[in-house]
């Protein structure tokens, strides 16, 4: 086969160089290598089309030591076997996966130059809303999955009828092991211009460390009441993302919010998002051009317009690129949509996305409080906490999440929601920095009472293994929003000054994070009592010495009255 005589070439240039010539029809790519036996981290389909504006990318991705090997799509369908085109690449992917270990897999081409997978699903469950009974949809997970767990090549079509990935089709199903065996993600060009724009904003994503920068702990929620009249009067997008608010910890929220009356207009989005954010979570209701959700118990869709393709062109925010990750409907339909909503994100010029994770069909969810049990929105919240597990690479940030959500039994919901899952951008894109977290600083050190609205100064430190200069987040105990302080000496103190605007007890607590943006926890809290306990002491005692002053009068008023 060609593909073996490729691989033969390869390791002589090998054995002579340490660097060998990946040739193909139109163009060659440079990869390095340190021995034959070395493994690749990152598989690159594309048409032939596409392979000089990718250059760039394999350059650069050689550079951050993501070693890269790229193959057309007119090289596999040469070269594998298969019934279809799809599960030619299948087995292209489990080919080189067993060959040379790779752990990511990216396509860059639109459904006309790389196909899909479609599943097809029966669903006669009942939501309590109309839903469609027939789920049939793109599915690129199918090359994410390539083993059965028995360790067999997964066809996704186990009972050999050509039609794919059935779950009750006619009485039909197709077994499927939910477990991801690579991390996948799609760039859905459809221009050269698209390619050379992903390219561009990843390098420069990269080359900045955008997760070492101020913006980047910014955290856009944008939600409402999903499901309105629910039994328990829960705003289910705000809920959800409160959740989400909670794991990640040390990013600062930014609530984009029906209930704090900051989504009436496509402008409070677009202007949340062009300061720049790290991850911005959309939970709501979608169609493949516009985003939408309800305020409190009513009907009424906001925002006003909706938040359509001609708002995502708009977007200004240029290096400052948020991951999004969207729980709604057919955000991710780029298979009947080319410029669908996922996809005007990450190839917006100006700005946008650096990636998008999200559906390609209908989202299906509980009302209420349940809403976190099931579906993207559980999801949104394991994607959250394999962030702050510290996962390096984005890929594995949504690959590790679906492993842990299909740990559980499957329902319908969780294979609908697992196998129309995409990842628009690259999976071997680094989001998060390799280094010792600081040393978990001591309490705040200042004041423990004082008055409110009166300016008070704390202290913090810690110390950092690496050396590394440090940062530090101050959690006042109130409603203020707060900012990371730095860059500090590893061991130099941070001098902050705060004042609070209510009485009450609060507990202050502070983290660090260093250079690389890697995080300590939280401190152990204090408690800061508004106002000072003596003054309140003092407060009550007046009070009661009123009353003695009133009562002594009312005797001496009554002894004077002779009663
Ligand atoms: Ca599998
Ligand atoms: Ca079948
Ligand atoms: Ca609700
Ligand atoms: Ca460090």
């Amino acid at each position: 086969m060609k593909f073996i005589t490729v691989l033969a070439v390869l390791v002589i240039l090998t054995q002579v160089g340490g660097i060998f010539l990946v040739k193909s029809d139109c163009n060659t790519s440079i990869i390095t290598v340190t021995d034959q036996h070395d493994c690749f981290d990152l598989l690159l389909i594309c048409p032939e089309l596409y392979q000089e504006n990718l250059q760039p990318f394999i350059e650069h991705k050689q550079s951050m030591d993501i070693q890269t090997l790229l193959i057309t799509t007119e090289t596999i369908y040469e070269t594998y076997n298969g019934r279809d085109d799809s599960e030619k690449i299948k087995y292209c992917i489990k080919t080189i996966y067993e060959n040379y270990c790779i752990d990511y897999v990216l396509f860059v081409g639109g459904i006309d130059s790389i196909p899909t997978r479609y599943t097809h699903v029966y669903y006669s469950g009942d939501f309590g809303y109309p839903t469609p009974s027939q789920w049939v949809f793109a599915s690129d997970y199918y090359y994410a999955d390539l083993y059965e767990s028995n360790g067999t090549f997964s066809s996704w079509d186990t009972n050999q009828n050509d039609v794919f990935a059935e779950y009750d089709w006619d009485g039909n199903f197709d077994r499927i092991d939910y477990t991801p065996d690579v991390f996948i993600g799609r760039l859905p060009c459809v221009t050269l211009d698209e390619v050379s724009t992903c390219v561009q904003k990843i390098i420069l994503y990269e080359a900045e460390k955008a997760w070492t920068q101020s913006w980047f702990n910014s955290l856009v929620c944008i939600g409402g009441d999903s499901l309105p009249w629910d039994d328990e009067a829960i705003d289910e997008g705000e809920y959800v993302q409160q959740h989400v608010i909670e794991i990640l910890q040390g990013f600062i929220p930014e609530k984009v919010w029906a209930s704090t009356n900051q989504l009436t207009s496509s402008h409070n989005i677009n202007d949340a998002i062009n300061e720049g954010a790290g991850f911005v979570f959309f939970n709501g209701h979608g169609l493949h051009n516009m985003w939408a959700t309800h305020p409190h118990n009513s009907n009424t869709w906001i925002p006003r317009g909706s938040y359509t393709l001609a708002d995502i062109d708009e977007l200004e925010n240029e290096d400052r690129l948020p991951i999004i990750i969207s729980d709604a409907c057919y955000h991710c339909q780029y298979d009947v949509h080319s410029d669908c909503f996922a996809w005007s994100f990450v190839r917006n010029p100006n700005g946008g996305a650096i990636a998008f994770i999200g559906g390609s069909d209908t989202d299906l969810a509980y009302g209420g409080t349940a809403i976190i049990q099931k579906g993207i929105e559980r999801l949104c919240l394991e994607i959250s906490r394999e962030y702050m597990n510290g996962t390096l690479y984005l890929g594995r940030l949504i690959g590790e999440a679906i492993s842990v959500y299909t740990s559980n039994e499957m329902h319908e919901i969780d294979m609908l929601t697992v196998l129309q899952n995409h990842l628009f951008g690259d999976p071997s894109l680094q989001i998060s920095g390799s280094s010792h977290p600081p040393e978990t600083p001591q309490p705040p050190s200042g004041p423990v009472s004082g008055q409110v609205k009166s300016m008070y100064t704390y202290t913090a430190s810690t110390n950092d293994s690496d050396g590394d200069n440090l940062y530090y987040l101050f959690d006042w105990g109130d409603s203020s929003t707060c900012e990371w302080i730095g860059p500090y000496d590893s061991g130099a103190v941070c001098t902050v000054e705060h004042s609070w605007d209510a009485e009450g007890v609060f507990e202050v607590k502070v983290r660090a994070k260093d250079v690389h943006g890697v995080q300590s926890g939280w401190s152990d809290p204090v408690e800061i009592t508004m106002p000072k306990t003596r003054c309140l002491f003092f407060e009550k005692h007046k009070l009661l010495s009123c009353f003695l002053f009133l009562f002594d009068q009312y005797i001496d008023f009554l002894n004077y009255n002779g009663v």
